[in-house]
């Protein structure tokens, strides 16, 4: 059995599927938080129409319908705001979450979907499954704010510091007391990937850059209820001649999606994504390109406070014959590029995480021991960057950072380049393989 299942079967905290059932679960696409689904205002209303209360029904609801909404003074919020500062747990005061998109398994992994005993270990892990879905929906929201007002003319760090901060206050973790990002709050450092940048390049403290019409941005970021990592990524540009490569990669991704599944190998994955992906050409100012897949960047497991536990999920056909487990929860990411198809290492390093198999060695580098217990405190093993050092109010530490990095103890993700004057795309979503079904945890109505 995968960690995952194993770690979720300890807590053994069994819901009543009844109870369940009749809280009612508000669906990721239909988009209706439970605080809303369960108006107890309007259930009285629906009565007093319906004529089951009599008189005094009737006179409630008038008295009800002059009162003013309720406003300020410690009542909890039904709606989420602009920008998204409303802690997502009082929008879903029941902690029922909205469910992702619920997949059917193919072929001989259909009858999981009726069977009982699948059915039992599904409902075992529903702490597992919340703790997504929280993360998921707070992606959703955060994303389709930024999606919705980032505009050319704003510098990467206030876009890279917007979608943070939201994720921030949506999780209720501001992560500037120690420990405070420990039950949930930014995975991993927000990326800001422009043109032929594909990854991982998120500003250091001066950084100016300036988001313009004609560039491709990859916007991915990462969201976590108490290490449950939601991964997601999506591309924008401001330009229509774009369009054709963003589909490429959003249907690259899609059928990665669709063709996931247990006992599915990892190379009949990238086999569908080249495929989709590489029947699109798109033109730029005049020139026909073919979109080609990344090779060299895949999509991967994640576990419990570990963004990759070790799995790859090609995005070009192969001979990997992994196959994806029961339990096992995968980031399906794909990668175009009108370039090389093949990215390096370049440009200055944002992004950091601690090694989870970090060796335990006596560090003589007095800014390295002490920048260990900071990135201990705040981060543990997630990914951080040199921004998050720098709000905790750490100065001076490149060199203690760097240590770190010699020692094995931290590893760093330099920004991952194709060639100058390329363009790339990326689209990215975090799938679930539960016992039953295949749950696209952060589908949205955007993609
Ligand atoms: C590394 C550092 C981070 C994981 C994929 C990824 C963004 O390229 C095995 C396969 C955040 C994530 C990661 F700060 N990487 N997803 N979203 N980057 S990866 C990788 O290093 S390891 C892919
Ligand atoms: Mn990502
Ligand atoms: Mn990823």
């Amino acid at each position: 059995m995968a960690a995952q299942t194993a770690d979720a079967l300890a807590k053994l905290k069994v819901q009543d599927p009844e109870a369940e059932k009749a809280a009612g679960v508000a669906k990721a696409n239909g988009k209706v938080p439970a605080a809303e689904a369960d108006d107890s205002d309007e259930d009285e209303d629906d009565k007093a129409a319906a004529g089951e209360g009599g008189a005094d029904a009737a006179a409630k609801k008038k008295r009800k319908r002059k009162r003013k909404p309720k406003k300020a003074g410690g009542a909890i919020p039904t709606k989420q705001s602009s920008p998204p500062r409303v802690l997502l747990s009082n929008l879903f005061p029941s902690g029922e979450y909205p469910v992702g998109e619920e997949v059917e398994y193919r072929d001989e992994n259909l009858s999981r979907t009726t069977d009982e005993e699948k059915r039992h270990l599904d409902r075992m892990n529903n702490d597992f499954l919340q703790e997504y879905r929280q993360a998921a929906e707070i992606h959703r929201q955060v994303r389709q704010y930024a999606a919705q007002n980032i505009k050319p003319g704003q510098s990467l760090t206030e876009i890279a510091e917007g979608i943070e901060d939201s994720v921030r206050a949506l999780s209720g973790h501001p992560g500037l007391e120690e420990g405070d990002n420990i039950k949930g709050g930014i995975a991993f450092p927000t990326g800001v990937n422009l043109d032929h940048i594909a990854a991982h390049y998120s500003p250091n403290a001066g950084n100016k850059t300036i988001l313009t019409k004609d560039n491709v941005m990859k916007v991915d970021f990462g969201v976590h209820i108490n290490g449950r990592i939601v991964d997601s990524a999506f591309t924008m540009s401001f330009d229509p001649m774009y369009d054709n490569l963003l589909e490429a990669v959003r249907e690259g991704t899609n059928a990665g999606i669709k063709e996931a599944g247990i006992d599915v190998r990892m190379g009949d994955i990238g086999a569908v994504i080249q495929e989709t992906m590489e029947s699109y050409e798109v033109e730029i100012r005049g020139e026909t390109f073919p979109v080609k897949c990344i090779r060299n960047l895949n999509g991967h497991d994640i576990r419990q406070w570990q963004i990759h536990g070790g799995k790859s999920v090609p995005i070009v056909k192969g001979t990997d014959n992994t196959k994806m487990e029961e339990g096992e929860v995968f980031a399906i990411e794909t990668f175009g590029s009108t370039g090389n198809g093949y990215v390096r290492d370049d440009l200055e390093c944002s992004h950091y995480a601690k090694r989870v198999d970090a060796p335990v060695v006596p560090l003589r580098v007095t800014s390295a021991s002490k920048l260990l217990n900071v990135i201990n405190k705040n981060f543990g093993t997630l990914p951080f960057c040199r921004r998050y050092l720098d709000r905790l109010g750490q100065e001076k530490y490149l060199l203690g950072l760097n240590n770190l990095v010699s020692n094995g103890i931290v590893d760093a993700y330099p920004p991952l380049v194709d060639k100058k004057g390329s363009y790339t795309a990326q689209f990215e979503h975090t799938i679930l393989l539960r016992p039953t079904v295949k749950e696209v945890i952060s589908r949205g109505d955007d993609y």
